[in-house]
């Protein structure tokens, strides 16, 4: 009974090799057939390619993460019906072999935000920041929203003015490539590497979610929760979705996995334990009403997938990824109750008693500068947060 030490792999395109992870400690992958278009079906075929790749190099592909859930399931477009058959097929096909975690996110258009992809730390360490004022600026002056002065307070608007004025062209270009492209690409996100006409195309993105709040948001996911769980209990396999990153509204969007109410609103919307969580403590941490061992505690059985790391929130409101274990977050409390509970589902019966873990992004250190790799997803960084979370579970276990 222990914690199933996984990393993220993206495929063959990756750098960071499968060679490479089996010596970092992890035993599992988490990965996902980002060759295929989104809302397309995963044939068995193209599965068993990757899982044999996996399998072949001494690892296990424990967790699917995403199948993405596509903006006409979000929407509920007149192409929903036609996505929801396809994502169905797909997770059926994944059961036939053998792979019966899935890891996607309900969030429209953006996955997650980060306006700082290269933030220094002390120590020569890179990070990721997200910072309110280049969000502000980047969505009132770079990408023009329509209205989307109305989303902030003049004090917000007068110092986003502020910035965009110190800003170079260069930099510009950068933030909203970060936040457009740079981020959303590789995660199989709403635009892909190399469309050059990326603003328009995402405020076009955007508008489709005009007509569509909270409420609406929260109609279309319960509609598609009630259509693929009843497959997902069928076949045995569980769905974890995953937290907004960051858990606040952004550029107008609806929010809809946040905070405990909505937590709440998720258990209520689809009772079935195959309806479950992701539980990502940097994403959830983001925010300080989130209480992080009392979200989980309460929420724990449906909790089918953990990314670990911590997140420094400043005075400000800006907040970057710190390290693992670092203690403006209380891992060591948060670990406690994630082995209370698979202590728990040991006793009572439940097979699911090793949840997979991964420690969610890692800084860059080190030999991590001469390698590719995408961002949040340096090797040594997350070889790092790996061995610190696997050591902090190790210490607790016997005490627990
Ligand atoms: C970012 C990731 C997210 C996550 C998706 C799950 O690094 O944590 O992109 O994979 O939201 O669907």
């Amino acid at each position: 009974m222990n914690l199933t030490k996984t990393l993220r792999w993206f495929g063959d395109n990756d750098a960071i090799t499968l060679t490479d992870i089996r010596q970092t400690g992890a035993t599992g992958i988490v990965t996902a057939l980002h060759h295929i278009p989104n809302g397309e079906v995963w044939s068995v075929e193209e599965i068993l390619k990757i899982k044999s790749n996996i399998e072949t190099n001494g690892l296990s592909w424990e967790v699917v993460e995403s199948l993405p859930v596509t903006e006409e399931i979000k929407k509920a477009s007149h192409l929903r019906e036609a996505h929801i058959t396809n994502y169905k097929q797909s997770i059926k096909n994944l059961a036939a072999c053998g792979i019966k975690t899935i890891c996607y996110n309900f969030m429209p258009v953006l996955d997650w935000a980060r306006t700082n992809l290269q933030y220094a730390i002390e120590n020569g360490a890179e990070a990721m920041y997200f910072s309110t004022n280049q969000f502000t600026t980047f969505d009132i002056f770079i990408l023009k929203r329509p209205n989307a002065e109305l989303s902030y307070t003049v004090k917000q608007i007068e110092k986003a003015k502020e910035l965009f004025d110190t800003m170079t062209e260069e930099e510009k270009e950068r933030l909203g490539y970060n936040i457009i492209v740079k981020t959303q690409s590789f995660i199989d996100g709403a635009i892909k590497e190399g469309e050059r006409n990326y603003l328009n195309v995402f405020n076009n993105l955007l508008s489709e979610y005009d007509d569509i709040d909270k409420n609406k948001l929260r109609e279309n996911f319960s509609y598609f929760l009630n259509e693929v769980i009843p497959v997902c209990e069928e076949y045995g396999v569980n769905m974890a979705v995953h937290p907004d990153d960051p858990p606040f509204p952004l550029l107008g969007l609806p929010r809809i996995m946040s905070s405990e109410e909505d937590f709440e609103w998720l258990s209520k919307a689809c009772p079935s334990l195959n309806n479950g969580i992701t539980f990502c403590s940097g994403s959830l941490g983001a925010r300080k009403d989130n209480k992080l061992s009392e979200l989980f505690k309460k929420y724990a059985e449906r909790v089918h997938f953990l990314h670990l790391r911590s997140t420094k929130i400043l005075d400000n409101g800006d907040f970057f990824e710190t390290e693992h274990l670092d203690e403006s977050v209380d891992m060591v409390g948060l670990m406690k109750v994630i082995i209370e509970e698979l202590k728990r589902r040991k006793k009572t019966g439940r097979l699911d008693f090793n949840i997979p873990m991964r420690p969610d992004h890692g800084h860059k250190i080190l030999d991590d500068f001469k390698r590719k790799a995408n961002p949040g997803y340096p090797l040594l960084g997350r070889l790092k947060g790996l061995a610190e979370l696997a050591g902090l579970e190790r210490g607790i276990r016997d005490f627990v």
